[in-house]
């Protein structure tokens, strides 16, 4: 006979029986108590199990993408245009491998993410069937955490620890390899519950005196402004900052996404990634106030060291990996920016009394004649120069996109050459209004506007993409498609890739361009767009340019837009 079950595990026991869940279904439910309402994917065997329970969760909406590399651009955007916690599931490893890129992408702008990937079941893995891969190892260096689950009891722990590493700053992806024996099994399991870190702290009182009374000490600084300003919803407070001593605000040279209000009198723009350009225009100076940013964070080598001799850099951030990453600093604070913000103004204000604010009242006079507002006003009076251009100017159709676009729209931008002059068309008002690609790797605007759209059903939004960036993720259109979103994709179509092309010619002298043209057959891209289920035009008139992005804009839909441009490499 049995001996009776102790009185404490029998009430275990109870409840393990009651709670009876699937693994599949568990993890759905998991993620929906985390806050996810989307799950962005790509079907395959190893995904079925989900698949099959998303039957049980009609509350979850399943985005499907044609390709990995978009599943994760879109999720990306979502997250990125919403501040928000985003889950998307692949198919094992070769899907794995095809997000790799969007994957790399969503690291560099520390997106708060859980990727997730079907795995062969345990010990079937180990007779090596068809795609089976070691997930883990292959996510490991561009993730938070890499895991696989072995055991149903751990995968709730293990989907609240993902959730609450992807959101903690610095925030960041995360991957879990989910084989379909945990996902096929059955067992009473808890669920637990979520958990969000605050990490919303300010420095210690003696370190906000110091930073105040740095900055003060100096004659000439100019801020630095990086995406924590968006993820710590600090717009106004970093305006006020500038506004504070009257000092001259850039954004960071990787700058992607609305990180200072264009329409402050203390905005000058984007540093660029030119190192010598960006040493002269540092030169002036005598501190650097670092907000949430790696500030100098370049593209192309060059001999020149960016920063200037001698130049004093204090800097603020969650983001400790960037605090003196390259450049040593005499203070460097792990703090939020907002709240950083939020107690240095008025220290800054009580320290600096009548004497701080007449010298603020200058150096925002002697920014007037020269700020973002200024700029922006000689700079559309010399691209309309080219308005009757043929072929299409890309300046001038930067600018009537700018102009048609509604006031409340959301500008996605992988436009390369296309779009230099876009952002210094087009004010930053709010903090989800703009985003660009960051990484450097092409084909992540076009699946993540469709994420940003996801996150922002009420406000328009427009991608600006080049040609050849497009064709990295085409079949996001079929997505947009699908979902019917409010979405205006604008394909600038120069025929080749023109920024390699210029490259070719600056660094090496050479203009014979090889595979960087495909005019041979041309890329029919409206066909492309039809052909997906999006209505879609061709512009190559630059009379016709302004009534039909208007006429787009104006009408409900899912567009796209095919505008030629002129090629010419410089
Ligand atoms: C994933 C990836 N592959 C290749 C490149 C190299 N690359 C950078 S820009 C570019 C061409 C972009 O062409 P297009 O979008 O048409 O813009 P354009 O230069 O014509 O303005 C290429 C191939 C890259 N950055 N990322
Ligand atoms: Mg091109």
């Amino acid at each position: 006979m049995l001996s009776p079950i102790p009185a404490a595990t029998a009430a275990g026991w109870r409840r393990h029986m009651k709670n009876r869940i699937t693994g599949r279904s568990a993890f759905l439910a998991l993620l929906k108590d985390e806050g996810i309402t989307h799950l962005f994917g790509n079907p395959g065997t190893t995904e079925l199990p989900i698949m099959h329970a998303l039957k049980d969760h009609p509350d979850l909406t399943y985005v499907m993408a044609m390709q990995e590399s978009l599943v994760v651009a879109i999720a990306d955007g979502y997250s990125r245009a919403s501040g928000r916690l985003v889950a998307c599931n692949v198919h094992v490893a070769p899907g794995l491998g095809n997000a790799m890129g969007s994957l790399f992408n969503a690291k560099f702008t520390g997106t708060p993410m859980i990727l997730t990937a079907g795995q062969q079941e345990q010990g079937h893995g180990l007779m090596e069937p068809v795609l089976y891969g070691p997930l883990v190892q292959m996510a490991e260096p561009l993730v938070k955490w890499a895991v696989e689950v072995t055991r149903l009891e751990d995968l709730p722990r293990i989907v609240r620890r993902a959730a609450k590493i992807a959101t903690t700053p610095p925030t960041g992806p995360v991957f879990i390899s989910l084989p379909g024996d945990i996902l096929n099994a059955e067992a009473g399991i808890e669920l637990g519950r979520s958990t969000r870190v605050d990490a919303r702290v300010r420095p210690s009182d003696e370190s906000l005196q110091a930073l105040a009374q740095r900055i003060l000490r100096a004659q000439n600084p100019v801020i630095i402004a990086g995406d924590e300003i968006v993820k710590s919803d600090a717009l106004q407070e970093a305006a006020a900052l500038a506004a504070t001593l009257g000092a001259p605000a850039y954004q960071c040279s990787t700058p992607y996404g609305a990180q200072f209000l264009s329409e402050s009198p203390c905005f000058m723009g984007a540093l660029s990634r030119l190192q010598k350009q960006v040493r002269d225009v540092l030169s002036p100076y005598d501190l650097m106030i670092v907000l949430g940013a790696d500030p100098l964070r370049m593209s192309v080598y060059s001999e020149v060291d960016p920063l200037p001799d001698g130049m004093s850099i204090v800097q603020v951030g969650l983001v400790d990996w960037d605090l003196a990453k390259n450049y040593g600093a005499e203070i460097a604070l792990k703090a939020d920016v907002k709240e950083t913000l939020r107690a240095l103004i008025p220290a800054l204000k009580a320290a600096g009394g009548s004497a701080l604010e007449a010298r603020a009242k200058q150096g925002i006079a002697a920014l007037a004649s020269k700020n973002w507002t200024v700029r922006r006003k000689v700079l559309v009076e010399e691209i309309s120069k080219a308005r009757d251009r043929s072929p299409i100017d890309p300046d001038w159709l930067a600018l009537q996109v700018v102009e048609a676009m509604p006031e409340n729209a959301i500008l996605v931008d992988e436009g390369l050459t296309s779009s230099r002059q876009i952002t210094a068309l087009r004010p930053h008002r709010d903090r989800y209004g703009y985003h660009a690609l960051a990484s450097g790797g092409i084909g992540w605007g076009l699946p993540a506007s469709v994420g940003v759209s996801l996150a922002n059903p009420d406000r328009p939004v427009v991608c600006f993409s080049g040609d050849g960036s497009s064709m990295y993720s085409i079949q996001a259109l079929w997505t947009a498609a699908n979902h019917k979103l409010p979405l205006t994709f604008i394909i600038v179509n120069n025929g080749g890739y023109r920024i390699i092309k210029q490259r070719l010619l600056a660094f090496h002298g050479d203009d014979h361009y090889v595979g960087m043209d495909f005019v041979d057959p041309p890329v029919d891209f409206t066909g492309i767009a039809k052909s997906l289920g999006l209505e879609a035009i061709k512009v190559t008139d630059p009379k016709e340019l302004k009534s039909t992005l208007s006429s787009a804009f104006s009408r409900p839909g899912t567009k796209l837009i095919e505008v030629v441009v002129n090629n010419s490499v410089n």
